[in-house]
């Protein structure tokens, strides 16, 4: 490795934290199991059996660690305004403060580890290189899970190659004989900080998921948006999946949806009986970084290479694929533990197990009145364990996009699905998503929170200027996708979700590729462009005309409501709120006036 910035970057930080040795981590095979017999000999992970669940482990996080921390989470731009009215804005000076008394001597007592990962495959014109240095052996291991991390990646960045520099520590500094503790994290002190200007990331405090995986959310989403702001491209927080029809023709789109909506099931949907000659394929099932092609389209790629997916609800009727993916080679976290040595959370399956040690290592048994696993326990694993990953999926080049869906979760308003009939129409429905929140989520249970083209925790910069950026990204490519809305959620009047899911979803998604094929018919409503009944293929499902309205009727007094609510969103934005964008919404009120 001969890179005098990344050398002299690595020495600094080491000098400040203080560590007891520095590994620099090579990717390989042998140092991910050496990384994990270290972990099972501090207790941080447990092997699970290996007849039931091979080359697997467990960890349960400290019970004050188990989420991202949205509220420790701060854009440190120069300008506050630049951080815009979503994202929690310190001043860098300050920041860089808090931060250098933080680090001093933060990894005493622990091995500092330095990890070269490639967001996207090496050496892609779409990808971009991040080191992330950590004291948590758990990181370093999953980074190997979720990105392409080795040695390799030095080869790409040579003497002198631009990388995102990340630092993160869990912020437990071990006094001399000091025994360490199964999973250390601070308590008290949290900070997930990036500086878009320097396009620096540091994170403090925390060993969990998006607060430690720093190639995730905050590299691949958070400072991303930023480059991609600046050089003409989208970091978005996206699913990719092929949709391959029956004559053989392959369609690739890109959807959003905000958390608890079902965004593995989809990225890896088995199409259901009746539309057997169909075939969904998986690029990516959370982030897609996309770019102006050569051919006039956009190109898509999967920054990362594995998933670090919800576990709770994943089952064999919910997400078969999902489920074969985790039949080896799996870190799982927050989940409990059977009596076999295997693992299990709700809704795994129909029956809990008789007895099971829960997450936080508590005996269990059906009906005590706890969850066994945490609610946002998670799997990690590398993509190349998924039966339904796309033979494209490690392209350099990407896949070229023909649409974008938008998902929400909402029990009324919203139909099942509507297509914008131009590209300022589906900005503007993009930026107004909302979703209803879930037990999973923090605070009341069922209201909408407004939640832009999904990215409310992860746009990295002024959500006005974003919708900006989007807005001019339609005029950078020839054939721009064409963009959707969809929702699954829609419940009847027994409160009763309306629509099937799950599979079913296929349905939607075959007219949506047929729409882009130019070979489904819509109807223009004062929403956009929908589909009647006889417009999708009902095929295997008895699922009727009735049925079918109560998910796709639009009701004008709920939408003047709704329109009252995006006034809401827009009036934060002052004047960064687009011109187009404004008569968008004067448009939409001119559809349902009266
Ligand atoms: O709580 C965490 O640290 C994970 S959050 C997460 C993980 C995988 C994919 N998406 C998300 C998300 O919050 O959108
Ligand atoms: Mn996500």
């Amino acid at each position: 490795m001969r890179h005098p910035r990344l050398l002299s970057w690595v020495r600094d930080i080491a000098l400040r934290s203080r560590p007891e040795r520095v590994v620099w981590c090579d990717g390989s095979q042998e140092e991910y199991e050496r990384l994990c017999a270290t972990m099972v000999a501090s207790g941080t992970l447990r092997k699970l059996n290996p007849a039931k669940r091979p080359d697997s482990y467990l960890a349960w996080s400290h019970p004050s660690d188990v989420a991202r921390v949205e509220d420790r989470t701060f854009i440190c731009s120069e300008r506050e305004e630049d951080a815009g009215p979503t994202n929690n804005w310190v001043a860098p000076d300050a920041m860089r403060a808090t931060l250098d008394k933080l680090f001093d001597g933060c990894m005493r007592g622990r091995t500092m580890y330095v990890v070269p990962f490639s967001m996207g495959p090496l050496g892609s014109p779409i990808a971009h290189i991040g080191i992330e240095i950590t004291d948590s052996p758990y990181v370093a291991a999953s980074m190997r899970l979720m990105t392409r991390m080795g040695r390799a990646v030095f080869d790409v960045l040579g003497s002198d190659g631009v990388f995102v520099p990340c630092v993160h520590s869990v912020g437990a500094p071990l006094a001399s004989g000091e025994r360490d503790v199964a999973w250390p994290c601070n308590a008290e002190h949290k900070y997930i900080v990036h500086f878009p200007e320097t396009r620096e990331i540091w994170s403090y405090g925390s060993g969990y998921g998006g607060n430690a995986l720093l190639g995730k959310k905050c590299f691949a989403l958070r400072i991303a948006s930023v480059m991609g702001r600046d050089q003409g491209w989208l970091a978005e927080h996206m699913l990719i999946l092929g949709v391959t029809a029956p004559d053989g023709y392959k369609t690739y789109v890109s959807a959003a949806f905000p958390s608890a909506c079902g965004k593995t099931n989809f990225a890896m949907l088995i199409p259901p009986h009746g539309l057997d000659g169909w075939k969904v394929t998986t690029i990516g099932d959370d982030i897609a970084w996309i770019k102006p092609h050569a051919d006039g389209r956009f190109h898509a790629i999967n920054p990362e290479a594995g998933y670090f997916g919800v576990a709770p609800g994943t089952s064999y009727e919910s997400n078969p694929n999902a489920m074969e993916t985790l039949k080896r080679d799996v870190i799982f976290t927050n989940v409990a533990l059977t009596d076999d040595g295997d693992v299990w959370w709700e809704g795994m399956t129909k029956e809990p197990p008789a007895h099971l040690t829960d997450w936080q290592g508590q005996s269990w048994s059906p009906g005590c009145g706890r969850k066994a696993a945490h609610p946002n326990s998670r799997f990690t694993v590398a993509a190349t364990r998924c039966p339904s990953l796309d033979s494209q999926w490690d392209n350099p080049d990407g896949v070229p996009i023909s649409a974008f869906i938008f998902g929400a979760r909402r029990s009324d308003t919203v139909p099942l699905v509507v297509e914008a009939a131009s590209w300022e129409e589906g900005v503007y429905k993009a930026a107004t998503m909302g979703s209803e929140t879930t037990a999973a989520a923090a605070g009341k249970v069922g209201q909408v929170r407004r939640d832009p083209f999904a990215m409310l925790p992860f746009c990295g910069y002024h959500i006005g200027d974003y919708f900006s950026h989007w807005l001019a990204m339609g005029k950078a490519v020839e054939s721009p996708p064409r963009i959707f809305n969809v929702n699954w959620f829609r419940t009847d009047p027994d409160g009763k979700f309306a629509w099937p899911g799950f599979g079913q979803n296929m349905r939607v998604l075959k007219w949506i590729v047929e729409r882009c094929r130019g070979q489904a018919h819509a109807v223009q409503t004062p929403l956009g462009l929908q589909p009647e009944y006889d417009d999708l293929d009902w095929r295997g499902l008895n699922y009727g005309p009735e049925r079918f309205q109560l998910v796709m009727s639009v009701d004008g007094s709920q939408w003047k409501s709704e329109l009252h609510a995006h006034d809401e969103l827009f009036a934060k934005l002052g004047a960064k709120q687009p011109a187009a964008l404004s008569q968008q919404r004067r448009e939409l009120g001119a559809r349902f006036a009266g």
